[in-house]
């Protein structure tokens, strides 16, 4: 056994001045400890526990081959290894100007209220009411505070004007003591969230995409800026992706695992990329276990999602649902990704105006935008209906969605309608 491990650690130990290469280990049992001690030869550089299980992180010279993976693998105390593959945001790239609040307004909302001028670019109009129905949902709910959505992102402008007050906060936290974790949940003054590309607790957004989604989701309801489908509501940012967009596999996995440990009711996830992922499926299992809705953005790549998955969209767990693209004149966006079976609903995402980091607005596009729409409907839902499982929300969004004819051929419902939604009117 010895001399086994000895051959592996020198194998993965060459070619020196290549870039390091990170695995995720996922440990198992009573037998983890005499794994960490062969991995730490290895180029094992720490570990982390979830409440579904423990993790490390592997460094590595070169990629793995099969028979590095089945060595590993067929080690007492390893479940598991996975590439700790690049995950990233999701709006396409389209530059739009940065607005102040005076000229940033509900009238430039054509998600929330298509006028049909608001709903395309200068040159071709949008179709009037194709929005997911907002003013109507409204009259029966605005939200309310008791209700938690994460956005686990690019981290969150949490001081933005027209945010500040729909944050979370961490109460234990901010009337405890600097360098302590006061509330015990194992992460020290995580006053507003925390971030888990730099591993601190500090998840102020450095890029704009996570303040966007979550003004989508949540911008307060005054005469300032812009409104976000819920005027009430506690968004709580988690930060895995970094300033340049992107994250890591074990990041996604610790910030899921945070968010059901600060038990939200809704997941907002405006990020994919790789393929299939053990250590994520889990997470997301672990969340719905849990009894969280996990929304994720269905993808940007213009892709059947049937024919070819896009994670973590097209994970088949009850809990997730799956979001493309609408525009201005209620047709799938260019770039949404679809499918009948693995697409659930389509919400709008093409120019969509939202808040982004130093208190500034911005049109952004793509199924990252559209996401956060139905994460907020969901969070009005909440406020309205107690004790509905993921699934019976999933089943219910789809119910209700206004089946519009050409998207009912992208995905297995039509638009998003909160207040069809609100009051179960079903098709
Ligand atoms: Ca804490
Ligand atoms: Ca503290
Ligand atoms: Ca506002």
């Amino acid at each position: 056994m010895k001399t086994l491990i000895l051959l592996v650690f020198l194998v993965l130990g060459a070619a020196a001045n290549a870039k390091d290469i990170e695995y995720l280990v996922k440990l198992e049992g009573q037998k983890a400890d005499e794994a960490l001690l062969s991995l730490r030869q290895m180029g094992m550089t720490k570990t982390f526990s979830t409440s579904f299980g423990e993790f490390a992180v592997l460094k590595t010279k070169r990629n793995l081959e099969a028979a590095d993976f089945n060595y590993l693998t067929s080690m007492t105390g390893i479940s598991y290894v996975e590439k700790n593959i690049e995950l990233r945001a999701l709006p396409i790239n389209r530059e739009s100007k940065e607005l102040n609040a005076e000229d940033a307004s509900f009238k430039k909302q054509w998600g929330l209220k298509n006028t049909g001028w608001n709903g395309g670019p200068i040159w071709r109009l949008g179709k009037k009411g194709e929005d997911i129905n907002a003013e109507k949902a409204w009259t029966l709910s605005r939200g309310r505070s008791t209700i938690k959505i994460a956005v686990i992102d690019t981290g969150v402008d949490y001081d933005h004007p027209d945010l500040k007050n729909n944050i979370l906060m961490n109460e234990a936290e901010f009337n405890g003591t600097d360098g302590v974790d006061d509330d015990g949940n194992g992460y020290v003054d995580d006053v507003f969230g925390y971030d888990f590309a730099n591993n601190d607790a500090d998840p102020m957004d450095g890029h704009g995409h996570g303040t966007h989604c979550a003004g989508v989701i949540g911008a307060t309801h005054n005469r300032s800026g812009v409104r976000g489908v819920m005027g009430r509501v506690k968004v709580l940012p988690i930060k895995f992706l970094g300033d340049n967009g992107s994250g890591t596999l074990a990041g996604a996995v610790k910030a899921i695992d945070y968010a059901i440990k600060m038990k939200v009711h809704v997941m907002s996830n405006s990020w994919g990329g790789g393929g299939a992922n053990k250590a994520l499926l889990e997470a997301i299992q672990a969340a719905d276990r849990a009894g969280i809705v996990f929304v994720a953005a269905a993808g940007n790549s213009t892709n059947n999602n049937d024919k070819s998955p896009s994670y973590p969209a097209s994970y088949e767990v009850d809990n997730i649902i799956s979001v493309g693209s609408m525009d201005g004149n209620g047709k799938k966006s260019w770039f949404s990704n679809y499918g009948k079976k693995s697409v659930h609903i389509f919400a709008p995402g093409s120019d969509i105006l939202s808040t982004v980091k130093n208190g500034k607005y911005k049109k952004m596009s793509g199924t990252s935008m559209a996401t956060p729409f139905v994460s907020g409907a969901i969070g009005l839902l909440l406020t309205h209906e107690k004790n509905m499982t993921p699934k019976e929300i999933r089943e219910r969004i789809m119910a209700t969605a206004v089946m519009n004819k050409t998207l009912v051929k992208y995905a297995g419902s039509g638009r998003l309608d909160a207040y069809r939604l609100l009051k179960d009117l079903r098709n």
